[in-house]
């Protein structure tokens, strides 16, 4: 298959309600689509790029630059029969991982459209249902996080997870487990601790949390082992596993018991899928974890997690609670039991509704050969 040439858009997006984490709060999101144009057709990819070096070094504007300089370059014009010529083509770019993912989703998404396949068959999965759960933001007070909490259980999400932060731990978690001792919950650090509060974060074991994401700095995979002996709350890694070789080392130092796979933060689905097969052959479990992308991201995230070892509750939340209104049809709805439905059709299995892309687009180009 030949990518005849590519369309590089950011939108602005304003989420329903501002998402606090440990490294920031953030109302708009701008995300960087890609549009694939492929024999006439068009195949949409969705990069999960945050505006500032926050959560990754990566940035919308680094990716754009990346994908405009160096990546794209390669492959547009080239006749690439498989996703290894593609990952091929990008090795010799060094990590922007998060640029490179959203052209290899987007072409994964063509070559099912192809061969006649949903996405999620064509990557290997077998369920016609994932699993979610929903991450809530750290909020104003305690009153307010446990009203969330609330709002999002009626609504039938079966996992919850929140932020924390120092400051934002212990008293948050436990007033969640007095108002709720049975939820399944868990917290999300964005990395706001250091190894010197082990002992502290140790006080979060009494609340039988599912696990703790992320704990300790990206680059930090040892002091995760190190707290890991420290503390019996399982540690999840999200920032700190860019690739397949993190992974590795991850499970080689026991740096954590579960891994959150993001695949638009590890380069896309190829390496997504040799994450999940190391981490299957450790006995680890794996989940999909969110970017608060839009319908096209969340199609990916989707198809993803109906691989077999992806075994817990993913943060792919409905379209409805991001946005107004999503930019692809149908949208993503929650289901009975706390489910979301894998899409039957060809490829990504959503519509992209263009007019709308096009009404909230605020920077285009087109790359051609
Ligand atoms: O750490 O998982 C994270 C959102 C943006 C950046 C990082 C993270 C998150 C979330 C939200 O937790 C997940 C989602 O609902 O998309
Ligand atoms: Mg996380």
């Amino acid at each position: 298959m030949k990518i005849d040439c590519v369309e590089l858009r950011v939108l602005q997006m304003r989420l329903l309600k501002p998402f606090r984490t440990s490294f920031g709060i953030q109302q708009d999101r701008y995300p960087l689509l890609v549009r694939l144009e492929i024999d006439g057709r068009s195949h949409w990819g969705e990069c999960v790029a945050g505006e500032g070096p926050w959560y990754s070094y990566e940035t919308v504007e680094t990716a754009w630059q990346m994908l405009k300089g160096y990546l794209l370059p390669t492959v547009i014009g080239q006749d690439l029969p498989d996703v290894d010529a593609l990952e091929t083509l990008f090795a010799p770019v060094r990590g922007h991982h998060m640029a490179k993912a959203c052209i290899e989703m987007a072409f994964t998404a063509a070559l099912a459209e192809h061969a006649r396949k949903p996405l999620s068959t064509f990557l290997g999965g077998a369920r016609d249902r994932v699993e979610t759960g929903v991450s809530i933001g750290i909020q104003a007070t305690v009153d307010e996080l446990l009203e969330a909490i609330g709002t999002h259980l009626s609504q039938g999400y079966r996992r919850i997870k929140v932020k924390i932060e120092p400051g934002w731990d212990v008293m948050a978690i436990g007033a969640i487990r007095e108002r709720y001792p049975e939820i399944t919950l868990m917290a999300d650090a964005n990395s706001a601790y250091t190894l010197d509060d082990a002992a502290h974060l140790a006080q979060l074991d009494r609340f039988g949390l599912l696990m703790l994401e992320q704990p300790l700095s990206p680059g930090d995979l040892v002091d995760h082992a190190a707290l890991q002996r420290e503390i019996r709350t399982p540690i999840c890694l999200d920032e700190s596993i860019e690739s397949a070789r993190d992974a590795r080392h991850a499970v080689r130092l026991g740096a954590c018991q579960v891994i959150n796979v993001k695949p638009g933060r590890v380069g896309g689905f190829a390496e997504s899928r040799r994450i999940h097969d190391i981490a299957a052959n450790a006995g680890m479990p794996v989940w999909c974890g969110g970017m608060l992308e839009t319908g096209i991201g969340r199609a990916c995230n989707v198809a993803l997690a109906t691989l077999p070892n992806f075994r817990l509750p993913g943060d792919i939340s409905a379209s409805g609670r991001y946005w107004a209104e999503d930019i692809v049809e149908p949208p993503f709805v929650l289901q009975k039991g706390g489910t979301i439905q894998v899409p039957s059709r060809w490829g990504l299995g959503v519509r992209v509704k263009v007019d709308l892309v096009e009404r909230l687009t605020v920077r285009r180009e087109m790359i051609r050969q």
